[in-house]
């Protein structure tokens, strides 16, 4: 990866990236924050952090709230001071914060004063917190409004921890993954640097939280490394994206493959012309999504696949590299392949587990996982990949979610794909039931576009229709039909629910 000096505080970096009177934060009413306004609004939350809070580095900090200036100057603050961030999701209730508190050992909290109730509710003995953005005296924003406007960052070694992310945990106790300063720019500098290659110009926008790495990447370290702009949506569904796009001429997003879909159901009522990038992420993208956007704004899709554990995006392709269906290749810096149990590289055309390996790897904290997922200095992400004779790597599904019916191998996502090509399905999963029979059965759950009645004969048209796109015997032998597929806050599908349903 690229080289850093020893001595670097990645949120002083980050901060250095724009010029003072250029635009760094756009709000959703149209007001901005410059540069030279966010290192003023950092550097005195981060005299109070030292100064009053009694903030030393190395304490680790836990930062919630909705996706506002305020948390991004907090966070920015927390680095600046020396301490680790530790950045969770707005949507994590009691129980989850207890876990990532404990596992984090997390000293102090800067909370929104709008989501207190569920960290408090935590009861973290000898939790330190302190709202921001709220009416009460011990506010955050209140004790930093007369502090001085600079603020001499702590010098942090390259290789000292700054963030301790947790992953989503679909199942199993969430896992705190720890990432160095360098780490913070090296996902700027290969993935964003090198496959997305943005401009001072450019105004990002996007819907992960904060507190998803897909996030904070996307929507604050790759802009202010670039010495772009954001906009910081709070809500950001699919109709506040495209009005976002439309109204503040948004030029580079992410999001999510189900947004993707979801917006161009309403695509035809809004501007986007203004849209020059937009990056995949988080799920699988069914080459029907890709073509679909493509067709309707022109604009190649940006796929990739990231991970909590590697910070970031890993395996991309943008303009003409980019292949319907396909992940991409390693982001320069990376390397990946495909591996048996064993770790012997499998050839190209079969499927195998993926190992990656750069910058930026696994490291948990206090995690026996640790040996599983991190072997010969392999990541082994629980993907099943193939790599094919031009070196594209394809999803075929998580590793523990590949179905066996009578004998043969069936990918989830790939009966998923077949299925969103019909024009009536708006959302697809797809899970593996046990059957006396044939061991397993392939299970669809699909949700309808608004005004498409289900039942049995729908089911039956689905069927068939499947059957006309993939081989005949991975088609679902069971259609059910609901209102919406069950997701994790940051939008990846629990299939452990599906398969709790009956
Ligand atoms: O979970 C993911 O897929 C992801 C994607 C991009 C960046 C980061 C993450 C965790």
């Amino acid at each position: 990866g690229p080289g850093y000096p020893d001595r670097l505080n990645c949120a002083a970096e980050l901060l250095a990236g724009g010029r003072p009177g250029a635009p760094c934060l756009r709000l959703p009413d149209g007001s901005e924050w410059t540069y030279a306004d966010l290192r003023a609004a950092t550097a005195r939350i981060a005299h109070v952090l030292t100064d009053e809070l009694g903030v030393v580095p190395g304490n680790r900090v836990l930062l919630r709230g909705p996706t506002t200036a305020w948390l991004v100057a907090c966070w920015l603050a927390v680095l600046e001071a020396g301490a680790i961030a530790v950045t969770v999701l707005a949507a994590q209730r009691a129980h989850e914060l207890a876990a990532v508190g404990r596992i984090a050992r997390v000293s102090h909290a800067l909370c929104d004063a709008g989501c207190l109730d569920e960290l408090v509710a935590a009861e973290l003995p000898d939790l330190r917190i302190t709202p921001f953005g709220g009416t009460g005296e011990d506010d955050l924003l209140r004790l930093a409004a007369g502090r001085p406007e600079t603020y001499d960052p702590v010098p942090t070694s390259a290789d000292d921890v700054a963030l301790i992310a947790f992953t989503s945990g679909t199942t199993g106790l969430p896992k705190g993954c720890m990432h160095f300063h360098r780490d913070v720019l090296a996902i700027a500098d290969t993935f964003s640097a090198r496959v997305l290659r943005p401009v001072a110009d450019d105004v990002f926008t996007g819907s992960p939280p904060l507190g998803f790495t897909f996030g904070l990447g996307g929507l604050v370290v790759f802009p202010m490394r670039a010495g772009a702009s954001t906009l910081l949506l709070e809500r950001a569904g699919p109709e506040e994206l495209l009005t976002a796009i439309e109204k503040h001429r948004v030029t580079v997003l992410f999001t999510a493959p189900t947004a993707y879909r979801a917006m161009l159901t309403d695509l035809a009522s809004y501007d986007v012309s203004s849209l020059r990038r937009c990056v995949s992420a988080g799920e699988n993208l069914p080459a029907a999504t890709w073509m679909g956007w493509h067709e309707r704004t022109g604009l190649r899709l940006i796929n990739g696949i990231g991970a909590t554990e590697l910070l970031h995006i890993f395996i991309s392709a943008a303009d003409e590299a980019a292949r319907p269906g396909a992940t991409g290749v390693p982001v320069p810096g990376y390397d990946a392949r495909i591996v048996d149990e064993r770790l012997r590289p499998v050839p190209d055309g079969e499927p195998g587990l993926l190992a990656v390996r750069g910058p930026t790897g696994c490291r948990y904290l206090a995690d026996e996982r640790q040996t599983q997922y991190v072997r010969d200095g392999w990541n082994l992400t629980g993907d099943t990949y193939v790599r094919d004779a031009d070196g594209y790597f394809h999803y075929v599904a998580r590793a523990d979610d590949m179905i066996i019916s009578a004998g043969y191998n069936i990918a989830g996502p790939e009966v998923e794909e077949a299925l969103l090509r019909h024009p009536d399905v708006r959302e697809a999963a797809v899970i593996g039931v046990p059957d006396e029979e044939r061991g397993q059965i392939v299970r669809a759950f699909v949700v309808l576009h608004d005004g498409v009645q289900g039942g049995e004969r729908a089911a039956v048209a689905l069927r068939d229709f499947t059957k006309s796109v993939i081989v005949p015997y991975k088609a679902p032998r069971d259609i059910r039909f609901l209102p919406a597929l069950p997701r994790t806050p940051t939008g990846k599908l629990q299939r452990f629910r599906l398969r709790d349903l009956d």
